[in-house]
């Protein structure tokens, strides 16, 4: 397998940190033993955690104002590629990438599955696109795509959805994610029945085609660019969409995707207590869908997202198998250090909901403790479990210090001398 980052350089980190590392963890893991926890039981689902990378997350992403680029951006899906192994190698936390079409199409699909393998890397949902319009193709998604008024433009949208789920068969991809731009910018610009009933429909054409081992994951998103109404509002919207379609059919939620101080969390145990719940797009927010990075502004809520997940985990329930994605924009820093971070962020909010005392926390609810649920809660959330990620890191052949680690071997700079600045490249702010 390729490594982009010397070994070398990676062992001569750690091993400046091994000794320090050992002792925290071996500190961490008395405390723990006293709750009743096994440190090593803990840092072995940490290692089997993993957290996709969109590959458009790769690249410098933009406002609506402007964008900066970085040097040594990717100038396509293999260098894409190569800064993703770059995040899997120093983390051990994103064994997959997250391609979206047509960004990431290729002439050869067997070429980009083998530099996935090559680089160790798998494929998970693939992304179509219907919410900008692609070079050359017939008709416009200027006033939508599969809920458009105009039934040759579903069409379009269907096909191009049909060959994203085409493309991610010969990956190896088992999924399809849809998001829509669609909807209206004035009262009265659309009619919200006869759009949804178009776009349940155009859903359908694709849901049909799905292989026998897929699912669709629809997500969705409360506005922008719609500023009035979106056709896939919000997470009731994508449950009926969800109830529509039928057993492969998934609600995914992208924690940026809802009204300020939405309890999410709630959101999350319901489609969970449902079984539609079908995965994630991790980001962080203060305000809208700033797709900050993942645990940037508020870790609490991370946690209590995860605590949901860890509830059903811990109670085996049936058919429960989330797909979990990051889904930022990275405008003032290094992408890959910040889906590293962010990376780090979604394992250590695993890890910590982890710690969680169910039984004491069920007992506290049954006799209404409010105060000592809680507390139970943050009991398990104050805990520092760097200890335990970085040691899955280390015994994963990762880095205990990824930034420290990646600034250190140089690879920026090295690529940047290798790929001239492109002004436009697929990346953005969905
Ligand atoms: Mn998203």
């Amino acid at each position: 397998m390729n490594t982009m980052i010397g070994k070398t350089v990676v062992e001569a980190e750690n091993q400046r940190r091994e000794a320090a590392l050992r002792e925290d963890y071996a500190s961490l893991g008395e405390r723990l033993a006293r709750r009743g926890v096994d440190i090593d039981a803990i840092k072995r689902k940490v290692a089997a955690y993993g957290v996709a990378v969109p590959s458009w997350g790769v690249g410098t992403g933009g406002t609506r104002f402007a964008r900066f680029p970085g040097k040594g951006e990717p100038r396509n899906i293999f260098d894409k590629l190569e800064d993703c192994a770059v995040i899997q190698q120093l983390t051990r936390a994103t064994p997959n990438v997250s391609l979206h079409i047509p960004w990431d199409k290729v002439s050869d699909i067997s070429e980009l599955k083998q530099k996935g393998a090559a680089l160790g890397l798998g494929f998970d949902a693939m992304n179509s696109n219907t919410f900008s319009d692609a070079p050359g193709q017939a008709h416009s998604y200027k006033y939508g795509s599969l809920s458009h008024s105009d039934a040759a433009t579903r069409a379009q949208a269907v096909a191009h959805n049909l060959e994203c789920i085409d493309i991610g068969r010969q990956l190896g991809s088992k999924a399809l994610t849809v998001w829509v731009g669609d909807g209206s910018n004035f009262p009265g610009q659309s009619n919200f029945t006869k759009s949804f009933e178009r776009y349940l429909d155009a859903m359908k054409s694709v849901y049909a085609a799905l292989p026998e081992d897929w699912r669709v994951f629809t997500e969705h998103k409360m506005f922008e660019p719609a500023f009035y109404s979106t056709v896939v509002q919000d997470w009731g919207t994508n449950y009926l969409i969800a109830q529509e379609l039928g057993p492969k059919a998934f609600c995914l939620v992208d924690l940026g995707h809802h009204a300020p101080n939405v309890n999410i969390e709630m959101i999350v145990a319901r489609l969970i207590q449902f079984k539609k719940l079908g995965g994630f797009h991790f980001n962080d927010s203060k305000y809208g869908d700033d797709d900050l990075d993942t645990g940037s502004i508020d870790p609490y809520r991370l946690f209590l997202v995860f605590n949901e997940l860890a509830d059903a985990e811990a109670l085996g329930a049936e058919g429960f198998e989330p797909a979990h994605m990051l889904d930022q924009s990275h405008n003032v820093t290094d992408p890959i250090e910040s889906l590293m971070t962010s990376a780090m962020e979604v394992c250590r909010a695993y890890a910590q909901a982890l710690l969680v005392d169910r039984a004491a926390l069920d007992g506290f609810q049954q006799d209404n403790d409010a105060l000592m649920a809680t507390e139970t809660l943050k009991a398990a959330f104050r805990t520092d479990v760097e200890p335990i990620l970085a040691m899955a890191r280390l015994e994963g052949g990762g880095a205990i210090a990824p930034v420290a680690t990646y600034r250190a071997s140089g690879y920026r700079a090295r690529v940047a001398g290798e790929r001239p600045a492109v002004a436009g490249g697929g990346g953005g702010i969905v």
